[in-house]
């Protein structure tokens, strides 16, 4: 099963859309757990786009082109990821930071919180700073989850905590931050509650930020 999940990976890295595709389903059908799918298959290929990208192998056309088929197939795989049963509705806001148009990841976090029984308001990407805290304010959200996958805007991260400070709001929400350059030690500097590596434990820590524990 796992040259299965390694072909998924392969296929994504070579930009062969089609046959990613089928094999994203062949995978389904054959049992094969859909998050395995998604992090080993789905994942890993694009990671590999990125590496390509990288040493120069690939250029834009190739990282926007492998981005579109992740796209693709997390819309295949996320829906079959079990949904969790029950679950308080605690609400989250949930955007790319300011500066920053990548959203794969952020949209598979938002996806997990929501079958986890979260209220999810996905606010895009390129989100101002002030724009989390109105919309967190409307939505009455527990948590503000912030995504940034570029070095270069991830300080943005920063810029909605010290906000919040200014506004006297900062002990209203948690702060959720991840994404590619992001790491624990960053996300204490930046300022936030928490921090996950991926979509799956995403869920874990923000359930523990709004106290429901770990199931
Ligand atoms: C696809 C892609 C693009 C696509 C994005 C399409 C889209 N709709 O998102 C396009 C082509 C638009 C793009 C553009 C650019 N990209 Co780009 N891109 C990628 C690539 C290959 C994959 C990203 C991805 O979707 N990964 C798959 C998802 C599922 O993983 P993920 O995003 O990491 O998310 C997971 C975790 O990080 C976490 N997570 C994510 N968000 C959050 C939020 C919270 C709250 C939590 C808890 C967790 C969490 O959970 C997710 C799920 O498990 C990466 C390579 C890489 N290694 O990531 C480069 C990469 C991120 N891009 C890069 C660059 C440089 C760019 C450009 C600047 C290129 C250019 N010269 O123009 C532009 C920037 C445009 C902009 N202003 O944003 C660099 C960033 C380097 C850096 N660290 O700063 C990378 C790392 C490539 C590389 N190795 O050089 N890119």
């Amino acid at each position: 099963m796992s040259e299965l999940i390694g072909k998924i990976s392969k296929t994504i890295e070579e930009l062969k859309e089609e046959e990613a595709e089928a094999l994203v389903k062949e995978a389904l059908d054959k049992g094969v757990e859909p998050v395995k799918i998604l992090e080993e298959g789905i994942i890993a290929g694009v990671r590999a786009i990125g590496e390509k990208f990288e040493k120069k192998e690939y250029f834009l056309a190739e990282l926007y082109e492998g981005g579109e088929i992740a796209e693709k197939l997390v819309e295949i795989v996320g829906p079959k990821i079990p949904k969790e049963a029950g679950g308080a509705r605690k609400r989250v806001i949930i955007g790319t930071v300011h500066g920053d148009l990548h959203d794969i990841g952020k949209n598979l976090v938002a996806m997990q919180l929501t079958m986890a029984g979260f209220e999810v308001r996905d606010i895009g990407i390129d989100v101002p700073p002030m724009r989390f805290i109105e919309e967190a304010e409307n939505f009455k959200a527990d948590i503000i989850a912030l995504s940034s996958l570029l070095m270069a805007t991830m300080m943005n991260m920063s810029e909605v905590t010290n906000l919040l400070k200014e506004l006297g709001l900062r002990d209203k929400y948690k702060i959720l931050v991840g994404g590619g350059p992001i790491n624990p030690a960053l996300a204490q500097m930046f300022g936030a509650d928490g921090y996950a590596e991926n979509a799956v434990e995403a869920v874990k820590v923000a359930k523990k930020l709004v106290g429901l524990g770990e199931n």
